[in-house]
């Protein structure tokens, strides 16, 4: 289990085959509930590359109008999200080790083209909880950048089933996905493949 950074672990191939193949069709069945749509930047309007949904309480999401933000419902259907699935908030307890129970899973879907830019997670107020991510089907090139952009970056992948925690210093650190690896690592889980090559899970505490 590498620290990658003070409060940044890695836990490569946290999740075997069989934990993997389970997750993606409750993850299915949440984009079943809440279908994928695409976020817009803040002011701009420019579509992000990456679609998304989510299970839990809260949603992320953006648009031009209102910025970045966390919301109880689904901005097309309306709908409040789908609750999470039970082996996420076991994963939660597991590797978070947090008092209190996640309040969101952010679903980000990747084809080959998306990315996401480097960026600091400051939309929660509560800071002091740590942030559980996981990833499923192809690898990516992923940066962990410092407490500022300029800072330098590490790089590294993030392959199928691994698990990422990033807790205390590590928990403002700029990061990112830089790209793809549509042929490197895993094909996306079989109840997936139709949405995306990758997929990532980011479960947060929010209030
Ligand atoms: C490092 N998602 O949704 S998860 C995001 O793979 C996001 O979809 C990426 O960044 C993805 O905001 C990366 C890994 C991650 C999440 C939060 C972090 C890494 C982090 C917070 C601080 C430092
Ligand atoms: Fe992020």
């Amino acid at each position: 289990m590498p620290e990658l950074a003070p409060g940044a672990f890695h836990y490569p191939a946290f999740l075997d085959q069989c934990a993997q193949a389970a997750l993606a069709e409750e993850i299915a069945d949440v984009i079943a509930a809440a279908p994928l749509y695409v976020s817009t930047m803040p002011k701009t309007g420019a579509p992000m590359s990456v679609r998304m949904t989510n299970c839990g309480a809260l949603g992320w999401l953006s648009d031009k109008e209102r910025g970045y933000r966390y919301e109880a419902h689904h901005p097309t259907t309306g709908d409040p999200w789908p609750a999470m699935p039970p082996r996420l908030l076991k994963l939660w307890n597991e590797l978070a080790q947090y008092a209190k129970p996640p309040e969101a899973c952010l679903v980000n879907v990747y084809d080959e083209k998306a990315r996401m830019g480097l960026h600091q997670d400051r939309d929660e107020a509560d800071l002091a909880a740590p942030i559980l991510s996981l990833s499923l089907g192809a690898d990516c090139r992923f940066k962990l950048g410092g407490a500022r952009r300029g800072d330098r970056a590490i790089a590294f992948a993030l392959s199928s089933g691994d698990a990422l925690v990033l807790s205390g210093p590590a928990r403002m650190r700029y990061h990112g996905v830089d790209r793809i690896l549509p042929t490197v690592g895993a094909p996306a889980p079989p109840a997936l493949a139709a949405f995306g090559a990758r997929v990532n899970l980011t479960l947060r505490r929010v209030t």
